[in-house]
């Protein structure tokens, strides 16, 4: 089986970089671009944890860079989450500074000429929203798949998840576009978790990509534990990415969606509706296999790094 390509939108951010670590770690997926989006962190930040990321990876991957600032409302940022640098301190390779392109190119350029099956969203939708509101038809044949929402309770408020009130115009825009849409959100991914006590006990190789992942991974727990008191890690990102990689793993139902794109309390709620084109929304996922692979396959790759 040929490895299926894929586009990769991101807001690096923790969970982010273990998506990446995992999407480059899948034997079935083969990364055809990368493009950042301001939400973890301001666009400077998650760009330059893209870039370190490829480094560490030893990844050529075209990537480009996207929207500072969501489409409408006020901008929010995690930092009290991910640290001012956005992965906690978590130890990159330094890269030069480079002159890099603009995401809708980069994005463009995946959808026409590297024929991209999936453009795997773990941030806003501020860059895909832009592209697809320009030309859906640049999106023909290949499906947007979004880490974000909730129909249920929310992580920013009581009833939105982060990347949806990040900015809601730009889901609004994509659930109008007609572009194919599979959303996996947080009544799935706070699911897929891995325990603090299993993360401290867990040895990754002593490499530079080992070292990267286990602060990470520690990172993550102790962020959760900050917010909520919880030692754990919640795969939000990484869990989208097995959704690409191992389809099968996950349940969907058709839901036609609305999204409140309004400041105030219902700002990033998302409601089903009765009418409206419907996206693939994800209802169950096989979890212990979901969150095992992560692991194995994480740390196999760390060990594949001969830093
Ligand atoms: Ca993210």
């Amino acid at each position: 089986m040929s490895a299926r390509r894929v586009h990769i939108d991101t807001d690096p951010g923790i969970d982010d970089l273990l998506a990446l670590a995992l999407a480059f770690a899948s034997p079935e997926l083969d990364v055809r671009g990368i493009t950042t989006v301001a939400g973890n962190a301001a666009l400077p930040i998650v760009t330059a944890n893209a870039r370190r990321f490829c480094a560490l990876a030893g990844k050529d991957v075209p990537l480009g860079v996207g929207a500072s600032a969501p489409l409408a409302l006020t901008p929010i940022d995690a930092a009290h989450f991910h640290g001012r640098d956005g992965r906690r301190g978590a130890p990159l390779p330094k890269v030069d500074d480079a002159e890099l392109a603009p995401a809708r190119d980069v994005l463009r350029k995946s959808l026409v000429s590297e024929g991209v099956e999936a453009v795997i969203a773990l941030g806003p939708l501020t860059n895909v929203a832009t592209l697809a509101s320009e030309d859906p038809r640049l999106f023909a044949n290949a499906e947007v798949l979004w880490m974000g929402g909730t129909l249920g309770a929310g992580n920013v408020t009581a009833k939105a998840e982060y990347n949806a009130y990040a900015d809601p115009r730009a889901l609004r825009i994509l659930l109008r576009s007609g572009v194919r849409l599979r959303i996996v959100g947080l009544e799935v991914t706070s699911k897929i978790e891995l325990a603090g006590a299993d993360v401290a006990a867990h040895a990754f190789p002593d490499t530079a990509r080992g070292r990267a992942l286990e602060a990470l991974l520690r990172g993550l727990c102790d962020a959760q534990k900050a917010l909520t008191g919880e030692d754990r890690a919640l795969l939000h990102d990484p869990s989208a990415i097995t959704a690409a990689a191992a389809p099968d793993w996950f349940s969907f139902a058709a839901k036609a969606l609305e999204v409140c794109d309004r400041e105030g309390a219902e700002r990033g709620r998302i409601r089903a509706r009765s009418d409206g084109a419907p996206v693939a929304w994800a209802v169950d996922a096989r979890s212990a296999d979901v969150r095992g692979s992560f692991l194995e396959r994480i740390t196999r790759w760390a060990g594949e790094d001969g830093a």
